[in-house]
């Protein structure tokens, strides 16, 4: 029998995605636009708060194409948490005038292919990975995936010293985009559609497109892995949100 890889778990993450259904917007008076675009940003604010003293993080941008609209990525320390903050914004008067796109539910995950022997939740580095800062990167990416479980191609199968071995190349290939592209893998077997939800930031655009083809041709994800749908979006702050909202 396989061993199966220990994973070590941080925070809990939500990628909620919304269109907005611009019909019904665009019918509100300017005032009521006004008022519904304060409380929101209020709401932001309270994220807010609570990333700076470091109890979560959260990342909101803008989806280019018909996919959705805008994004707002949470983490927390606990399920129950991220649940609420979905009901908040539920309540709040834009929640009228956006309709669900698509949604992710997962776990910061880290596993132990490459780890050493001492405890991963007492070495500072490590916990800065489990309860990231998320970046204010210009870009997101975001895509959930599997690896693939189909015949000969079973990763699921493959013992652990291989897996560990081909994990390593795909450490390689991801090394050389340091300080381009932060990366959050989150695990999310369990608890959505697909194994894992890959969250990719950086300034230029283009290196996400540089790194995921990169690794279409690295074993792991050129035998193994299998991928849902791409969302691909832009930094949004107070301002570029009012901007995107104004009618
Ligand atoms: O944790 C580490 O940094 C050590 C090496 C490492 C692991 C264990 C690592 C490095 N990743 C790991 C695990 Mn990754 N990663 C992806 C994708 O599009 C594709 O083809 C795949 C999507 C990208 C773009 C990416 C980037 N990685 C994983 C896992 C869990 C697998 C499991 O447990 O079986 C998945 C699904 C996954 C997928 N990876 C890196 C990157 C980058 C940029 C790095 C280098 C990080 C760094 O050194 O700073």
């Amino acid at each position: 029998m396989s061993e199966a890889a220990k994973t070590i778990d941080g925070w809990y993450c939500l990628h909620d995605f919304r269109l907005i259904d611009w019909t019904t917007w665009k019918m509100l008076s300017s005032d009521d636009r006004q008022t519904a675009i304060y409380e929101f940003q209020q709401f932001l604010n309270k994220l807010n708060t609570v990333h700076e003293a470091k109890e979560g993080s959260h990342a909101f941008y803008s989806i280019v194409g018909q996919k959705a609209d805008f994004m707002l990525m949470i983490l927390r320390p606990t399920m129950e948490e991220l649940n609420a903050i979905e009901t908040e914004f539920n309540k709040l008067k834009i929640a009228e005038f956006t309709i669900p796109g698509y949604s992710y539910v997962s776990v910061v995950e880290l596993s132990n292919y490459l780890a050493g022997d001492e405890d991963p939740y007492q070495n500072p580095q490590i916990r800065a990975r489990l309860y990231p800062e998320l970046p204010k990167a210009k870009h997101v990416c975001f895509y959930p995936m599997d690896k693939r479980r189909q015949g000969e191609d079973n990763w699921y199968m493959l013992p652990m010293e291989e897996r560990g071995k081909l994990m390593r190349s795909h450490g390689m290939i991801g090394r050389q985009y340091a300080g381009k592209v932060k990366q959050i893998i989150t695990g999310s077997v369990g608890f959505d559609d697909y194994e894992w939800g890959v969250t990719l930031f950086a300034d230029d655009v283009l290196q996400f497109k540089k790194l995921v083809y990169e690794m279409r041709f690295d074993e792991v994800s050129a035998r193994y892995g299998e991928f849902g749908t791409f969302f691909v979006g832009n930094l949004l702050n107070d301002s570029k949100l009012e901007q995107m909202l104004q009618i």
